[in-house]
C-alpha cells in the first residue's frame, strides 16, 4: 500500500445555503479515509469544494439581491469555515468558477462537439428545478403520486438544446459494472444503477439557453448557451488532478480516483452521467463510487437545506467537541445506510464510547500509573498474551474495514480492544496489587494498559485527530511518527510494545468528560419552546410567525448618502443608501411628512435588504427602510453601526 497514490473526492456542494450535517458527513468520511491512507504511507490527494453554477445557486443569489459570483464568494467562506472547524485536511478546495476548471469544461465541450459526441436538438419536457434535471412524464407522475413532490416543483420546457450522446454508452457501461462488482458500492446501489440502465438510456441535455438561465459556463461553440450545471460540476474531479484535454498524462498520478464519495441522492448523475462522459472522453472510470445513506430527522425526513430541519454543525462542535462529532457520524451508522439523527442518540454514543470506554481507559491507565508507579512507563517481561491477541485481532479487523470505508465496523473492532483494556483493569485489580505491594505484577498490568491506550490512540488518529494526539502526548509519544507506527502495527509487529519510545507520562484532564445532562448549547435550542409553554401571562392574540419566517428577512444597517423628494409622489422620499455593497441601493420611503431630505443624509437606518425590488411611482425601490409608524414619531436607528452590518 505504501507509496501508492490514493485519490478521494467528495461531491462539490451547492452554495445555495449554509452547510449542514449532511455535507459535514461526506466530508468527514473522506477526511478520515485521506488521513488513514496518509498514515499508511500512501500519496494522498483529497478534493472537495463548491458547485457554483446553475439555477439553484442563481435563485439563491437573487433572493439575497446579489450577483451570483458575489453571492458565491460570500457563501464559500462558510463552507471553508465548516471544513476548518471539522479539522478537514483537503488538498484542494475547488470552486467551479475557478479559471482552470472553466478552461477544462470549455475544452472538453469543444472536443466532444468536434468528435460528434454533442449535437443540437429540440427538447420538450418536464424540468425538476430543485434537482436541476429533466424528468420523464412517467417519473414526474410517480413522484407527485408518492407525495414526494408537487406540481409546483416542475416546469414545462420546450427549447433547442445541445445533447450528449449518452445513450450510445449504455452497453459499455453495463458491461463495466458487471465486470467490476465493487465499482458502485454498496451492492444495493449497484443494483439500482443496473436496474436503471436496463430500462434503456437516452441522451443527456447538456446546455441551457442563456435566455432562460445564464449563470454557467458558456458553450465554446454557441454563445447563446451555457453548460448544464451537472456536466460542468462532474468535471471538477478531473480538474482537481491537473487534467486538461490537451495536457499531458501527469494527471494519471491521481486518476482514476480511488474513491468518489457521494450521497445516494446523486447516484445516477455519478454512476451514469459521469461514467459515460468519461467514456466519451476516453478517460478511465474511477475505481469506486461509494454512495452513502442519508441522515434523516426523527420524523424520517431527509435533513437538508430545503427541508429546513438542518442541524448546525457549529453548535454540535461547541457542545461536544469536533472529534466527538467526527466520531459519532462514522460510528453511529454503517456507511451506506440511512440513519436517524437525534441529540439524545448523540449524547448516548458520546458517553458510552468516548467518555466511558476510551476516555476512561486512558484516564485510569495514566492516573493509576502516575499515582502508584511514577511518570516513567513501567517495564515488564512480555505483554499479556491474551490481551496481545485481542490487540492483533482488533487491529487486523480495523485495517481491513477502514481500507474499504467500513468506518463503523473498523471503530467497533478497535473498541473491542479498548473494552478489553478496561476489562483487564477490572479483573487484574491493580489497586489490590498496589495495596499488596506486588510491584512487579502492578508494573506489568499498568504497562499493558498503557500499551492498549497507545495502540488505540494511534489507530484513532484519523477519526479523532486532536484527542488521539492529546492522548499520545500524555503517553509521552508523538503523533508525528504515526505513519511508521501504524504501518508496523498493520504487519502485526510491535503490538503492545510501543511504550518503550515514551518520553514520560502525564495525566491531565479526562479526554472526554462525561455529560450528565444535555450540554447547554443543545439544551438552549429547545429551551425557547419550553419557555413559551410556561408563560404565566397569556400572550396577545396576534398573527404569530414561525422563527423560520423571520429568518428569511435580511435586515442590514444602511447609511443614507443622498435623499430627495420623489418627483411624482407627495409622501415619498427617494434615497441612496449604502448597505455595504458595491453600489448604494435606491430606496423610496413614505416618510416625507416627518423628515426633510437634508435631515436624513448621514443617518443610520435598518434596511430590509432582501425585499424584492418594485417600482414606486416609476422609481425602482431596492429595499425598505424600517421606521416607527405614526407621522409624528417616525424614528430611525441612531446606533453607530457600519453599513452592511446584519440586524437580527
Ligand atoms: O448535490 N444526509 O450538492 P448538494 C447525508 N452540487 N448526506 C447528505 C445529506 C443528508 N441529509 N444532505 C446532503 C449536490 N448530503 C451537487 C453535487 S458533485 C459533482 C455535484 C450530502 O449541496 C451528500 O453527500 O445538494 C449529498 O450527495 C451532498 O451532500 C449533496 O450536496
Amino acid at each position: 500500500m505504501a507509496g501508492e497514490a490514493f485519490y478521494i473526492t467528495t461531491p462539490i456542494y451547492y452554495v445555495n445555503g449554509s452547510p449542514h450535517i449532511g455535507h459535514a458527513y461526506t466530508t468527514i468520511a473522506a477526511d478520515v479515509a485521506a488521513r488513514y491512507h496518509r498514515m499508511m504511507g500512501q500519496d494522498v490527494r483529497f478534493l472537495t469544494g463548491t458547485d457554483e453554477h446553475g439555477q439553484k445557486v442563481l435563485e439563491a443569489a437573487e433572493k439575497r439581491g446579489l450577483a451570483p459570483k458575489a453571492h458565491c464568494d460570500e457563501l464559500v467562506v462558510e463552507w471553508k469555515a465548516m471544513m476548518e472547524r471539522l479539522n478537514v485536511q483537503f488538498d484542494r478546495f475547488i470552486r467551479t468558477t475557478d479559471d482552470d476548471h472553466v478552461a477544462v469544461v470549455q475544452r472538453v465541450l469543444q472536443k466532444l462537439f468536434d468528435a460528434g459526441e454533442i449535437y443540437k436538438g429540440e427538447y420538450e419536457g418536464w424540468y425538476l428545478v430543485k434537482d436541476e434535471i429533466f424528468i420523464t412524464d412517467k417519473e414526474r407522475e410517480e413522484r407527485i403520486a408518492s407525495g414526494e413532490l408537487s406540481e409546483a416543483d416542475f416546469k414545462r420546457i420546450t427549447e433547442s438544446n445541445y445533447f450528449f450522446r449518452m445513450g450510445n454508452y449504455r452497453e459499455k457501461l453495463l458491461a463495466h459494472i458487471e465486470a467490476h462488482p465493487d465499482f458502485i458500492q454498496p451492492t444495493s446501489r449497484r443494483n439500482e444503477v443496473l436496474g436503471f440502465l436496463k430500462k434503456g438510456l437516452g441522451d443527456l441535455c447538456i446546455s441551457r439557453p442563456k435566455s432562460r438561465m445564464s449563470w454557467g459556463i458558456e458553450l465554446p461553440f454557441d454563445a447563446d448557451f451555457v453548460c448544464y450545471v451537472w456536466f460542468d460540476a462532474l468535471l471538477n474531479y478531473l480538474t482537481g488532478t491537473g487534467f486538461h484535454p490537451d495536457g499531458d498524462e501527469a494527471y494519471r498520478t491521481w486518476w482514476p480516483a480511488s474513491y468518489q464519495l457521494i450521497g445516494k441522492d446523486i447516484l445516477t448523475t455519478h454512476s451514469v452521467y459521469w461514467t459515460t462522459m468519461l467514456m466519451a472522453m476516453e478517460v478511465p472510470l474511477p475505481e469506486h463510487i461509494f454512495a452513502h445513506g442519508w441522515w434523516v430527522s426523527s420524523e424520517g425526513d431527509k435533513i437538508g437545506k430545503s427541508a429546513g430541519n438542518a442541524i448546525d454543525v457549529d453548535v454540535l462542535c461547541d457542545a461536544f467537541g469536533v472529534d466527538a462529532v467526527r466520531y459519532f457520524f462514522l460510528r453511529e451508522i454503517r456507511f451506506g445506510a440511512d440513519g436517524a439523527f437525534s441529540y439524545d442518540g448523540f449524547l448516548g454514543r458520546y458517553n458510552t464510547d468516548l467518555a466511558n470506554d476510551f476516555g476512561n481507559l486512558a484516564h485510569r491507565g495514566l492516573s493509576m500509573t502516575t499515582k502508584w508507579i511514577g511518570t516513567t512507563p513501567p517495564e515488564r517481561a512480555a505483554p499479556d498474551p491474551e490481551l496481545a491477541q485481542v490487540a492483533r485481532t482488533s487491529l487486523a479487523a480495523y485495517h481491513q474495514h477502514l481500507s474499504v470505508l467500513s468506518y463503523k465496523e473498523a471503530l467497533e473492532a478497535l473498541f473491542e480492544l479498548i473494552k478489553a483494556g478496561n476489562k483487564y483493569i477490572d479483573t487484574r485489580q491493580p489497586w489490590a496489587l498496589n495495596k499488596g505491594g506486588q510491584t512487579e505484577a502492578l508494573a506489568a498490568v499498568m504497562r499493558d494498559v498503557l500499551e492498549v491506550c497507545a495502540v488505540a490512540a494511534y489507530a484513532l488518529l484519523p477519526v479523532l485527530p486532536t484527542k488521539a494526539a492529546e492522548l499520545l502526548a500524555k503517553l509521552g509519544l508523538s503523533a508525528d511518527d504515526a505513519d511508521q507506527v501504524l504501518a508496523t502495527l498493520a504487519k502485526g509487529d510491535g503490538v503492545l510494545d510501543l511504550m518503550s519510545r515514551s518520553t514520560g507520562l502525564s495525566t491531565g484532564d479526562p479526554l472526554f468528560p462525561r455529560f450528565r445532562e444535555m450540554p447547554t448549547q443543545i439544551a438552549a435550542l429547545f429551551a425557547e419552546e419550553d419557555d413559551v409553554d410556561d408563560a404565566e401571562v397569556p400572550l396577545p392574540d396576534i398573527d404569530w410567525i414561525e422563527y423560520g419566517d423571520f429568518a428569511k428577512l435580511q435586515l442590514k444597517i444602511g447609511k443614507v448618502l443622498e435623499a430627495s423628494d420623489h418627483p411624482d409622489a407627495d409622501k415619498l422620499l427617494v434615497m441612496k443608501v449604502d448597505v455595504g455593497e458595491a453600489r448604494p441601493r435606491t430606496i423610496c420611503a413614505g416618510i416625507k411628512s416627518v423628515f426633510a431630505p437634508e435631515d436624513l443624509v448621514g443617518r443610520t437606518v435598518v434596511v430590509v435588504a432582501n425585499l424584492k425590488p418594485r417600482k414606486l411611482r416609476g422609481i425602482p425601490s431596492e429595499g425598505m427602510i424600517l421606521a416607527a409608524s405614526g407621522e409624528a414619531v417616525v424614528d430611525l436607528v441612531s446606533a453607530k453601526a457600519e453599513p452592511g452590518n446584519t440586524v437580527s
